[in-house]
């Protein structure tokens, strides 16, 4: 076969590359992929993720969307567009055409009807009894997604840091069982989609590891895969709040998992702090963070340095960072209707960032609220991130709560290491530096820190106590799955063992009372009426917290409300009976009235002559009802 030169030039060049800019563009993804007509934040801004963007205009909107300006990174690799929504749009899909010198695309985005908010969108308080579980590791209601198409070979539960095939569907089909415990909320680890290949970049036992854990986001637009999708989170959120129960989503703010697409390819130079090659580790020296004599040369690691020097540290002093996180954020509430937020890591972000994002928060939800975590046992350092007034830095975070590490430490001390009740007291004690105590989320137990009956001096009636002081402690109690169980692990991952009769095969089932061990049964119980009477209970939710009686092994304290709704807790972690005669002027109750132990040992307390008058026996605890 023969043909004329220019013809066989011409095919030639269809197989070389063209000039820079002269291939077509394409689409390969666009966050947030909906949105809302109505919505306090608009004009939304989409990042689009593509190929040969340089110099996209717009070219067409659809109906009710105004779209524009485009800008595009040197790269041609990604597009920030304003997208501004007409308050009458019609729900559905659009397509926002773009075209370059060489080109069109098209960028699809959809607009939603927002979720009526009746139900939704709720908050949290200190009415409220927090469960926290890890997706992958409590109950697994979908084998079909256990080793999933898009990544093959992450499952095996004989790993620590393997994925188990715990899912969403398994957390649905669980939620009667946390309804009957007295849960009115449950925090997941994060559901973001996390990486489909093993991560090499860390081994445990010399093996690559998975990012079962979900703090590696690859997207934070999607949910993994190991887990469900986003109907199956919609829906898990709607039958949670059917019964009664919250839903508080994990979010991370201050970084994204080292397979993040962003990180070989970041839409702004500025995106991370630093490149992989590049950055600082990250020195964990929060202290300094609220320090009056730490210049900025010496916060800098703490804030912008790279977690485990692995995990790329967003830069939400770029503007289109900051933009992206608040847009994200106000996403998944908006999508899935839920209550809360816990937010990761918290101060290694800037607090001015913080103030911004809980703005937007409060702008468009204002009900919602946001626990964030400060893994530290200082409450100086813990409250000065407590949002409500401007603190020295003169910034006010605007974060409605913390975590009381702080306490947490003492009850640990306390009822599992030989330590001093009055160092849990003396915690309390400062309380002062907090602009609200009482929203505080009290916990024995979480998913970094191994469980309590790992603990050398730990016992199921140390156990029982803890529980006691957490129930009927000022704050929000939080429960760590398994816990309720006495579920035995150390660290991470051992403290994040599968829930017993939560996969199938499972050799018991502890979600039924048939499937405890008697010691197991027991701490159910246990938590079981106490949350159950914190529930029927209000001074145990909102009274005020009175002390009667401090001392190395025994504590005595009241939860009051006016008009005579005193409950009395006494907590006794010696081998001793203990007998005691109080003053009663704080309880405010009535000469001649009879407290009987509603959960703890058979027991009463009597308050006569002004004084009050009860016993507990060794390594117990009782809560006291007039
Ligand atoms: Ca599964
Ligand atoms: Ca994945
Ligand atoms: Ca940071």
């Amino acid at each position: 076969m023969t043909r004329t030169l220019p013809a066989a030039l011409a095919a030639i060049a269809l197989l070389l590359p063209g000039p820079a800019g002269a291939a077509p563009p394409s689409v390969l993804k666009v966050e947030p992929p909906s949105w809302w007509p109505g919505h306090s934040t608009s004009p939304v801004r989409l990042l689009v993720r593509g190929r040969n963007l340089s110099g996209a205009e717009v070219t067409e909107a659809g109906p009710g969307l105004k779209a524009g300006p485009v800008k595009v990174n040197p790269a041609g690799t990604y597009a920030f567009l304003d997208v501004t929504i007409d308050r009458q749009a019609a729900p559905g899909p659009r397509t926002i055409h773009l075209r370059t010198a060489d080109g069109t695309a098209e960028v699809p985005l959809e607009i939603l009807a927002p979720l009526p908010r009746a139900g939704r969108f709720q908050g949290f308080s200190p009415d409220d009894a927090i469960y926290l579980l890890m997706p992958d590791r409590f109950a697994n209601g979908d084998p079909a997604n256990d080793d999933p198409a898009a990544s093959r070979g992450l499952l095996d539960r004989a790993k620590g840091r393997f994925y188990h095939g715990g899912d969403l569907r398994g957390v649905i089909a669980r939620l009667p069982y946390l309804k009957d415990l007295g849960v009115t909320a449950i925090w997941l680890n994060p559901w973001y989609d996390n990486v489909d290949h093993r991560n090499e970049r860390e081994t445990y036992d010399g093996q690559a590891i998975t990012d079962y854990h979900g703090y590696g986001a690859v997207d934070f637009y999607a949910v993994e895969e190991h887990l469900g999708d986003l109907a199956t989170l919609r829906e898990m959120v709607d039958r949670a709040h059917a019964l009664g129960i919250k839903v508080i989503q994990d979010q991370v703010a201050n970084h994204s998992g080292p397979y993040h697409p962003w990180v070989a390819d970041p839409p702004t130079a500025t995106w991370y702090y630093g490149t992989p090659a590049k950055h600082l580790a990250n020195t964990w020296q929060t202290w300094t963070l609220q320090d009056p004599y730490s210049p900025p040369e010496m916060q800098k690691a703490t804030l912008e340095g790279w977690f485990i020097d692995i995990l790329p540290d967003l830069n939400q002093d770029d503007p289109e960072v900051a933009r992206y996180t608040i847009q994200n954020t106000l996403w998944w509430v908006g999508v899935s209707g839920l209550d809360g937020i816990r937010q990761d890591t918290l101060p290694y972000v800037h607090r001015r960032f913080w103030k911004d994002w809980m703005a937007a928060i409060k702008k468009e939800y204002p009900d919602l609220r946001v626990v964030g975590e400060l893994f530290d046992g200082d409450p100086v350092l813990v409250s000065f991130y407590q949002g409500g007034a401007p603190r020295s830095d003169g910034i006010d975070s605007g974060i409605d709560t913390l975590f009381d590490f702080p306490l947490f430490f003492k009850i640990r001390d306390a009822f599992a290491k030989g330590g001093s009740l009055r160092e849990a007291a003396m915690t309390t004690a400062r309380d002062h530096l907090y602009r609200d105590p009482s929203t505080l989320v009290t916990f024995l137990g979480l998913h970094d820190v191994p469980r309590f009956m790992n603990e050398p001096g730990a016992s199921v009636a140390a156990l029982k106590s803890a529980f006691t002081l957490l129930a009927t402690m000022r704050g929000t109690p939080l429960v760590y799955y398994g816990d309720e169980i006495a579920l035995p692990g150390g660290a991470d991952p051992d403290n994040r063992r599968d829930f017993p009769g939560g996969f199938p095969g499972d050799a018991r089932n502890a979600f039924e009372a048939s499937g405890r061990a008697p010691d197991e049964e027991a701490v159910h119980a246990h938590v079981r009426a106490l949350l159950q009477l914190r529930q029927a209970t209000p001074a145990l939710r909102r009274g005020r917290l009175v002390n009667l009686h401090v001392a190395d092994k025994d504590w005595v304290y009241a939860r009051v409300l006016d008009g005579g709704r005193a409950v009395v807790v006494g907590l006794n972690t010696g081998d001793l009976p203990l007998a005691l005669d109080l003053e009663a002027a704080p309880l405010g109750l009535a000469d001649g009235v009879r407290l009987r132990a509603a959960v703890g040992p058979q027991g009463d307390a009597a308050v006569e002559g002004g004084r009050l008058r009860l016993s507990l026996a060794p390594a117990s605890s009782a809560v006291f009802l007039p």
